[in-house]
């Protein structure tokens, strides 16, 4: 049996982070069976979650994990893509873990407003002390990791703009089409539904909602997989 490490659940989604539901919605598109468990990111190989176990073969990082589980299990979901929608699928998949997914921890660490719900999803069960000043000392790294990764050096509206690039392309690439490339699901959809979703299907106040109404498709598209892979999990919000 697979065991999937990963944070907390939150806001009605498989997972607090996107990393994390990547695997899960890869799993499940895929059939394969397994648990979740929750896990302290410090103790990974990377310091970094997901993290699967794999009857004691240990694989860290969404990349490595979708590769490893793919060559194990046959599970091919790419078969029926040519090379250049793998290549298209490849540079979706990198901007949405290297370049969107900064404007989301931006967004639910930085405004103030935000980060209060940040705070109430990921650390309601720590107490005393620890409730006070771990969700400050997390806000604070991550603010200096945005500081050397580069969003911070923007402003909000610049980096609302970029966000909002790299969705509206997205929609313009998903158009009509059921999945990223048609009528049978990728592994790229696992990012791009977890990336997504992480965006539209929280509470936190931003502009980059906005796409909801701007970019609909970008709502059904994350509804459909929702409907069809994660039933259980009615409670997104889209
Ligand atoms: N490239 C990694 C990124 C994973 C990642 O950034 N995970 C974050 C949560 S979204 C994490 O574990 N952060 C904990 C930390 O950095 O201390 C992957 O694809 O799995």
């Amino acid at each position: 049996m697979i065991t999937l490490y990963q944070f907390p659940r939150a806001w009605g989604l498989p997972n607090g982070s996107p990393f994390c539901q990547k695997v899960e919605a890869y799993m499940r598109f895929a059939k394969l069976e397994y648990q979740t468990k929750l896990y302290d990111p410090r103790k990974a190989p990377k310091s970094k979650l997901p993290l699967i176990d794999d009857n004691g073969t240990l694989v860290a990082d969404s990349f490595f994990i979708l590769e490893y589980l793919d060559k194990t299990y046959q599970v091919s979901l790419n078969e029926h893509l040519s090379s250049e929608q793998i290549a298209i699928g490849n540079f979706v998949e990198r901007s949405l873990e290297e370049h969107l997914y900064w404007k989301g921890i931006y967004l639910r660490w930085v405004p103030e407003e935000n980060f209060q719900i940040t705070k109430e999803a990921f650390f309601k069960n720590l107490k005393g002390w620890k409730g006070l000043i771990i969700p400050t000392l997390v806000r604070k790294t991550l603010i200096k990791r945005l500081q050397a990764q580069g969003t911070l050096k923007h402003n909000p509206s610049e980096n609302d703009h970029m966000a909002f690039k790299v969705l509206s392309s997205l929609s313009h690439f998903i158009g009509e089409k059921k999945y990223l490339f048609g009528e049978q699901i990728s592994s790229f959809d696992a990012s791009a539904w977890s990336f997504i979703t992480a965006l539209i299907s929280t509470p936190h106040s931003t502009k980059l909602k906005e796409p909801q109404k701007d970019l609909p498709n970008l709502g059904r598209y994350a509804k459909t997989i929702r409907d069809e892979f994660f039933p259980d999990y009615n409670e997104m919000q889209f």
